[in-house]
């Protein structure tokens, strides 16, 4: 797509052209998928008459490989685009109609009968009979050392809620055959990576496949991986011959696209009488569903968590295990802040807990904790770039009148008002580069970001980046970036991200790779072009492997429950980021908002729930809960930038931080608001029907 200026216009005046919007006259596609969570499948019968073809096709019509991710510590079978022998969960796809409009195609689908035999307690993959499809290991330090020198110990053990990631346009894909080349419009944030696995998949060449982005409506991560359904409706294109187009509705998006954040994290922490922790031992557990999701794979949310655990703190050892363990639920994926939400939730309970153990405050024990120089090495192995911690922490309090909140709370509580005050230090990881993907034995994803700038006859200045805007708007950062740097007006720069055929290969957008990779490869294709004169015809492209980098933040949550309804209600939030140099305030601040509303909903409101017998339960907005305007308070946000010396511009990425920072920070104000009452809060989310378990597990009676 190409971004010129006045998009916000185009979008608050609903010309966008999303997948669903575009004039294709392609056939529409529904997928019958099925109602059991484990069956073998027998006759697919599609109710057509005798004689005629049926308007629709089985996985042996397409015979379409598995979609398979391999790496060290990965054990599963492939993900087969149509189910052919069985199912593994309710929703996967099982078979795929076609006709002129969508309704046509949901009554052909319902026409559909499968016969199919449920086979209850057989494993989810042949090739991990014991379930776990993911398993790594690692850590470092002495954790015996650490556990004489810190001779008091804690255990606890911690879960986050199955969550979707939920975006307001819902996934969705159309491709077209034409001259023996196919091309595919997907609603995606991984374009190169869509080109290259539909190829594989088809057996075509990559430079036969381009694949265009129109305007999404929000990704988020769920958008960040290759889904059976776009090599499904790739190939339908071919064999049909005709355009074909597929828009999930609402129902399979919650049901049937992408799951996350459904973790157990056991902490075992050795500390100090003056809260000093030293050492750790984490076992961190996620259910990763039915299949190992493509690009990312089964050990994508528990290998990110044990690297998150005690993240900005400064301790001796650390050691983990991680696994991730497969189910006849939907797959597991990235949603924002992917493992690092469940790593920092458990830290920073933890943390409070020792606090209230040892009498001490929860903003001094973080202090105590926190790193004070840079670079620093973490025990877990993440190479802390830069970052001011101590300052965080010191800006947060002046922000937030720390000491006058305390002052409140005793004088509400006296009152016998729920009030309860949370706190968060985190950092993330962002722009996860070639080296670090290798290390992790993913191959899948390249760990590039490239950009080209290119100067037409006319003058105008054309950036191509490998990113694809999701409506994150960095396409006008980079438009003002061009600008600034080249010295002309923003008028004269078109941004073109989303196009294989004009945009140089890349890893697409996630982990808040823009402002890291992203960022630093078009700084440097405009300063490149800038020295080589900027005249019509000049064609510079610059790809980077960026290295990881470290953005921070300090949160502070105020959570007041109603004594009767026990809804925990958000009513102060005050957040500190470094999310080092930031280049456009509008969009970074747009991003901090969004996430801390995301953190919201996954700390208190957001789960996707099956039955004892995987039958899900929250397929419509009415059950799975997500935070309304009216639930997300005013954000008080503040920066603090600390530059990054790995990119070009010193920027450090800000997708992901608020909403990690609010998986730490609103589970910790409920738990104080419920400290007088004896509970102690380890599970996500914080819903009433949860608060009120805990209340009855104490036997409190709150009137
Ligand atoms: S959950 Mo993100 O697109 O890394």
């Amino acid at each position: 797509m190409r971004f010129t200026g006045g998009d916000a216009e185009e979008l608050v005046q609903g010309r966008g052209k999303y997948l669903a919007d575009l004039d294709l006259d392609a056939l529409e596609v529904a997928f019958v998928r099925s109602p059991f969570p484990a069956a073998r499948i027998g006759a697919i019968d599609f109710g057509t008459e005798a004689g005629k073809v049926p308007a629709g096709a089985t996985a042996v019509d397409l015979d379409l490989p598995p979609i398979r991710v391999e790496g060290p510590g990965l054990t599963a079978d492939g993900w087969p685009p149509l189910a052919r022998d069985r199912v593994r969960f309710v929703g996967e796809a099982v078979a795929a109609v076609w006709g002129e409009t969508r309704h046509r195609a949901e009554d052909l689908a319902d026409a559909v009968t499968v016969d199919y035999e449920p086979t209850a307690g057989v494993a989810v993959h042949d090739a991990a009979p014991d379930g776990v499809l993911f398993r790594l290991a690692g850590g470092s330090g002495d954790l015996d050392a650490a556990r004489l020198a810190a001779p008091r110990r804690i255990r606890r053990t911690f879960t986050t809620g199955r969550q979707t990631p939920l975006p307001l346009e819902t996934r969705g894909v159309a491709a077209s055959f034409e001259d023996g080349r196919l091309t595919v419009w997907t609603s995606t944030q991984v374009p190169h990576l869509a080109q290259s696995l539909i190829a594989a998949c088809l057996g075509l060449p990559s430079g036969k496949v381009r694949v265009i982005v129109p305007r999404v409506g929000g990704g988020f991560g769920l958008k960040a991986h290759v889904f059976p359904e776009e090599i499904v409706v790739a190939a339908l294109a071919i064999r049909l011959g005709r355009p074909v187009r597929w828009v999930e509705d609402r129902r399979e998006n919650l049901m049937a696209s992408a799951h996350a954040h459904e973790e157990r994290v056991m902490l075992d922490a050795a500390f100090t009488a003056d809260g000093r922790v030293l050492g750790v031992e984490a076992t961190v557990v996620a259910d990763v569903g039915a299949y190992s999701i493509f690009p990312f794979a089964a050990g994508l949310e528990a290998i990110t968590t044990a690297q998150t655990i005690f993240g900005p703190y400064a301790i001796e050892a650390y050691r983990f295990q991680a696994s991730g363990v497969a189910s006849n639920r939907c797959p597991a994926g990235a949603y924002r802040g992917v493992g690092m939400n469940a790593g920092v939730h458990a830290t920073e309970r933890l943390l409070d807990i020792i606090a209230t153990e040892l009498g001490i405050d929860p903003l001094e024990v973080r202090r105590r904790n926190a790193v004070r120089s840079f670079p620093h090495l973490t025990p877990a192995g993440r190479d802390l770039d830069s970052g001011d911690y101590q300052g965080l922490l010191a800006r947060l309090a002046a922000a937030a009148g720390y000491d006058a909140l305390r002052a409140e709370q005793v004088t509400a509580r006296a009152e016998g008002r729920l009030v309860g005050i949370g706190i968060c230090l985190f950092n993330e990881h962002s722009g996860t580069g070639v080296t670090e993907y290798r290390e992790r034995g993913i191959n899948s994803i390249p760990g590039t970001d490239s950009a080209r700038v290119r100067i037409l006859e006319d003058g105008t200045v054309e950036v191509h980046t490998s990113g694809a805007e999701a409506g994150q708007g960095h396409p006008e950062t980079l438009r003002l970036l061009a600008a600034r740097e080249l010295g002309v007006a923003p008028d004269s720069v078109v941004v073109v991200e989303g196009d294989t055929d004009s945009c140089p290969p890349g890893s697409g957008t996630f982990v808040s790779r823009g402002a890291v990779g992203g960022l630093s490869s078009v700084a440097r294709a405009l300063r490149q072009a800038a020295e080589q004169d900027l005249k019509p015809g000049l064609d510079v492209t610059v790809t980077v492997d960026p290295r990881q980098v470290f953005p921070s933040g300090a949160h502070l949550a105020v959570v007041e429950i109603d004594p009767l309804s026990l809804v925990p209600k958000v009513v102060r939030y005050v957040a500190v980021e470094d999310c080092g140099v930031v280049v456009n305030r509008a969009a970074v601040d747009g991003q901090v908002r969004g996430g801390v509303a995301t953190g919201l909903g996954g700390a208190l409101l957001e789960e996707i729930a099956y039955s004892a017998e995987e039958q899900i339960q929250t397929v419509t907005l009415l059950d799975y809960l997500v935070p309304l305007a009216s639930d997300v308070p005013d954000l008080e946000l503040h920066h603090l930038q600390s530059p990054s010396p790995h990119t070009a511009l010193g920027s450090k990425g800000v997708g992901e931080g608020g909403t990690i920072g609010a998986f730490g920070a609103v589970p910790n104000a409920v738990a104080d608001a419920l400290a007088p009452l004896g509970v102690e809060t380890l599970s996500l989310p914080l819903s009433p029907n949860a608060i009120y378990s805990a209340l009855a597990a104490t036997q409190q009676i709150v009137e």
